[in-house]
């Protein structure tokens, strides 16, 4: 591909609210923007989407600026790689540290498309013009819940995510249900739960919720193929799924009926193609999980969720849902409950250079 140049760019954003979940509560968003250019000069943007602290998984900003400056840029040096493919075989020398890998990869998926002059979702597949758009309420008490989600109905999202735990499931669910009788609703728990919790999740398949995303612990896939048995409700794997056999093994034991893909905890666009694929093949719906990002790895999640097999509303909500202002021009826009799937090369959109650099705490370049 010709490289000749990447910088990173370690940005830091505080939340317009903060996002609570049982494991912590995320105030401020650090993150890693990766710009990767050719030697015409063409550039590609990416997003490392670990957080400050490794609460949803093991990686960090830090290891990912570790693993992307002193194991992946070395290794793209000696290995010039010709496809954004080429670069995720390249990285699978490199155990995990995925969202470090997909930084990478997904910047170098938006050079080859713009060197392409095709709008990255055609470049991988994609068949949707619109993506349907959801929103996830993470907060500690129902009066706060009942408000953001009249606020996020009254703008139209298709589906409302809400963060669960042993503390605050069936009674805060069953109140919002009560408010919103026909409402499309999901429950996350972030592994809040063992099999020892089995009663309290039966008791919410009477809720009529969409699905339950990840109960058990991340390696509990035979316990959740155990679950899944007795519970209506599908379960669907979030934190379980970090790479295409993780997938495999999910759908052949009955784990789960539904997978939440994310570029970053599978490594790239190359592995969550993989998994669609399967999934798509399997009668699995997918949709498209967030990691409260940017607008850049946004617009890689809008790509990803125009192929066909996306058929539930993701994690897709505007930019303005978390940032008073995103890095990004335009901003990601819900209307109508959908987002436009860009149709200008690339991810379709451009940064917002003001907003980048008033972000920025530091920057690191390579040349190749
Ligand atoms: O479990 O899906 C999750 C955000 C950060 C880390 C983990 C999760 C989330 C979300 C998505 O729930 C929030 C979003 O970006 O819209
Ligand atoms: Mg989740």
């Amino acid at each position: 591909m010709n490289l000749a140049l990447i910088e990173l760019f370690i940005i830091e954003m505080p939340l317009k609210s903060p996002f609570i979940t049982h494991l912590g509560t995320v105030r401020d968003r650090e993150g890693i923007i990766v710009k990767v250019t050719d030697k015409d000069g063409v550039s590609g943007m990416g997003e490392g989407v670990a957080f400050s602290t490794p609460w949803y998984t093991e990686e960090t900003v830090k290891t990912s600026i570790h693993m992307i400056s002193d194991v992946l840029i070395p290794l793209l040096k000696k290995h010039p790689v010709n496809h954004p493919e080429e670069a995720a075989a390249l990285f699978q020398s490199v155990r995990r540290n995925n969202m470090a890998k997909a930084a990478i990869e997904t910047a170098l998926w938006d050079l080859y498309a713009k060197k392409k002059g095709q709008p990255l979702s055609k470049a991988i597949g994609g068949t949707r013009e619109v993506v349907a758009s959801g929103v996830v309420v993470a907060v500690d008490s129902i009066k706060n819940a009942l408000k953001q989600i009249e606020e996020y109905v009254a703008e139209g999202y298709q589906r409302i995510k809400v963060k669960i735990n042993p503390q605050q499931d069936y009674e805060f669910l069953a109140e919002i249900r009560k408010c919103y009788p026909d409402l499309p609703i999901m429950a996350d728990a972030n592994s809040a739960y063992t099999l020892r919790d089995l009663d309290r999740l039966k008791a919410l398949d009477e809720l009529n919720l969409m699905m339950i995303e990840q109960p058990l612990s991340p390696n509990d896939i035979i316990q959740h193929a155990a679950l899944q048995k007795e519970l209506q409700t599908p379960i669907c794997l979030d934190e379980s799924i970090v790479n295409f056999e993780d997938a495999r093994n999910a759908v052949e034991l009955g784990s789960c009926k539904v997978i939440n893909i994310k570029v970053g905890r599978v490594g790239g666009l190359t592995e969550a193609k993989r998994i669609h694929d399967y999934c798509f093949q399997h009668n699995i719906p997918v949709w498209c999980g967030g990691m409260i990002e940017f607008g850049i790895s946004r617009a890689h999640n809008i790509a990803l969720a125009s192929m066909p097999g996306f058929s539930i509303p993701g994690d897709i909500s505007s930019s303005s849902r978390f940032w008073e202002e995103d890095i990004i021009a335009p901003e990601i826009t819900v209307e109508n409950g959908v987002t436009q799937v860009p149709t200008s090369p690339g991810i379709g959109f451009k940064i917002n250079e003001k907003r980048l650099k008033e972000t920025t705490t530091a920057t690191i370049d390579f040349q190749l």
